[in-house]
């Protein structure tokens, strides 16, 4: 059987009374948010979208809560217990959120994969969390996901950790349905217990897990529904992955379903499909990264959709660039809200009565005014309004370490429990954070995030790349494009099949370079000494001076 989940580090607890005194945290659970949520809103329509044999569904509150609990007595029967983590591995199918509701229903802990994850990260995640099972929609003409599958099981049996059971959601859609859920019980949970398991972007070798607690996580959902506006009337598009924290919270999936609104899940993220479905469901809200803004802007200009229903975009994950904001609310005919959010915790925005130019030019500001916000120089210190400075928080929902990772809590997080972001900000004196540059070694690539030396050391296994070195090479689309550039044996021939070997190596597809430089030296930097980050720094400016 599987071991309980790991100790976290967590909030000292006068900070714990203070928040709890101050009703930003409450007893409320995720079992009894679903309970309490889909019985206040029974009659209403809660979910619109396909299944993973493409068929159309339209869901009430009430068919959602039969669902959620029909699939936590599925879980049950195989043998998932509460407690037990499940690392979720689906695209944006409807059986996602009979998954996800399923397993808190149940009381079991989701670790939230992205579809695009492949076996390195997969493995990862069931190795460190010891997952009792992987959900996926298993495509059986797909020999590839079934080689996949099996290469996970025996990676973490390597790891000398029981493989997890492989739980395929497509078997709910082609059965019968008829799962009796009678007298489950509610999960014995304390709110402040962990709830989930996020996962970060990442800037070490391998990627971190991020351990939400309910009474956290259900605060930042409930303050940025409010913050957002939304109610009963709001039919939120989710273009994003589902399972991705911007998506899930910001006010995202779980925003929706506290307000009592619709939630329309887009299979797949091109514009075509999301103009028909804004036009079929009236949809009034949405969120993207600003490559699909600006993918979404060009297509408007060319169709000319019916966007009418369509109030508010978000737009996050990366910085957008200023010149597209007032374009994208000209050509949509919407309002513009920027998003600067971390799984880890902070969300900010921009708000529907800010000035237009901070809409425009900023990244928005807190959710809470228990956010405490520091914008720091290279010794810790303090800078002054306006001045750029690395950005460190902590607060009521941004945690206090990562889970089972102790090195990347001491790099991560200060002695008084601030998080290190990595990013480097502006702030305004009416607090409005403007992002202006990273310091973390990692390549934001579309708003996915990709680990630079997790890129870097499976490239050098190859047995001809003496070393490697990623970079995020500026890119008018992407916003960065991945550059790895690779040194050889002089007078060798190159390594023809670099790509194949790193897509050969398990990893997620969107960690796979959009191009290969081969050189013989790698350049040295001024100083003369070959840090690494100074080298990525060198070797983007050459590459982006070259265009
Ligand atoms: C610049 N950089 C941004 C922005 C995130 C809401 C929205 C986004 C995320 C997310 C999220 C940015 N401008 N507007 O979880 O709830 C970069 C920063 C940040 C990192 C976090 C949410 N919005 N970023 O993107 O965990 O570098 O969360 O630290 O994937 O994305 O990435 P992630």
């Amino acid at each position: 059987s599987r071991a309980p989940l790991a100790e976290v580090r967590s909030w000292p607890e006068g900070i714990r009374r203070r928040y709890r005194s101050l009703g930003l945290w409450t007893t409320e659970t995720f079992a009894g948010f679903i309970e309490d949520r889909t019985a206040r809103f029974a009659d209403r329509l809660a979910a619109v979208g396909t299944d993973s044999l493409g068929a159309q569904h339209h869901w009430t509150y009430a068919e959602l809560a039969r669902r959620a609990r029909g699939a936590a007595v599925r879980f049950q029967e195989i043998g998932v217990a509460p407690g037990d983590r499940v690392v979720v591995a689906l695209p944006n199918v409807v059986e996602y959120l009979e998954a996800v509701l399923g397993l808190f229903r149940l009381g079991a802990l989701p670790v939230f994969a992205l579809p695009t994850h492949r076996e390195a990260e997969l493995t990862q995640f069931c190795t460190l969390a010891d997952a009792a099972a992987i959900v996926v929609a298993r495509d059986p003409g797909d020999a590839d996901q079934t080689a996949l599958l099996h290469t996970v099981a025996d990676r973490v049996a390597a790891h000398g950790v029981l493989p997890p059971l492989v739980v395929d959601v497509s078997d709910w859609s082609r059965g019968p349905g008829s799962v009796s859920p009678a007298g489950l019980p509610l999960p014995a949970h304390d709110a402040e217990d962990v709830a989930f398991l996020q996962v970060s972007g990442g800037t070490t070798g391998v990627p971190k897990l991020i351990p939400r607690t309910h009474a956290d996580y259900l605060y930042s959902v409930r303050e940025s529904a409010r913050i957002c506006g939304l109610d009963t009337s709001t039919v939120q598009l989710v273009v994003l992955p589902a399972a991705h924290n911007f998506a899930m919270s910001s006010p995202g999936i779980l925003g929706v379903l506290h307000a009592g609104g619709t939630v329309v899940l887009a299979r797949d993220p091109s514009p075509r499909t999301a103009f028909r479905l804004i036009e079929a469901e009236g949809v009034t809200h949405t969120a993207l990264v600003p490559p699909l803004a600006q993918a979404w802007v060009s297509a408007a200009r060319r169709r000319a959709p019916d966007l009418g229903s369509l109030g508010v975009v978000q737009v996050g994950g990366a910085r957008l660039a200023d010149s597209v904001a007032p374009q994208l609310e000209e050509v949509l005919g919407v309002r513009l809200q920027q998003v600067f959010g971390m799984a880890e915790g902070l969300v900010n925005y921009t708000r529907a009565d800010d000035p237009v130019h901070l809409v425009h030019t900023t990244q928005g500001r807190p959710i809470s005014a228990e956010d405490e916000i520091r914008v720091v120089d290279a010794d810790d210190r303090d800078v002054a309004d306006g001045e750029e400075g690395a950005l460190l928080t902590r607060g009521p929902y941004t945690i206090r370490g990562y889970y089972r990772d102790p090195r990347a809590d001491a790099d991560c997080f200060t002695a008084d429990g601030y998080y290190r972001t990595g990013d480097r900000v502006r702030r305004l004196p009416s607090g409005h954070l403007v992002v202006t540059g990273r310091d973390k070694d990692q390549i934001n690539r579309a708003g996915e995030k990709v680990a630079v030396d997790e890129l870097e050391s499976v490239a050098v296994a190859h047995a001809d790349v003496l070393d490697a070195v990623a970079v995020g090479v500026p890119d008018d689309y992407l916003g960065e494009r991945i550059v790895l550039v690779v040194r050889t044996e002089p007078g060798r021939p190159r390594p023809a099949n670099l790509l194949d070997h790193l897509r050969a190596s398990g990893l997620a597809t969107f960690k796979i370079p959009d191009e290969v430089v081969h050189l013989d030296e790698l350049p040295v930097t001024a100083v003369g000494k070959n840090s690494r980050r100074d080298l990525r720094r060198l070797l983007s400016a050459h590459l982006a001076a070259d265009r």
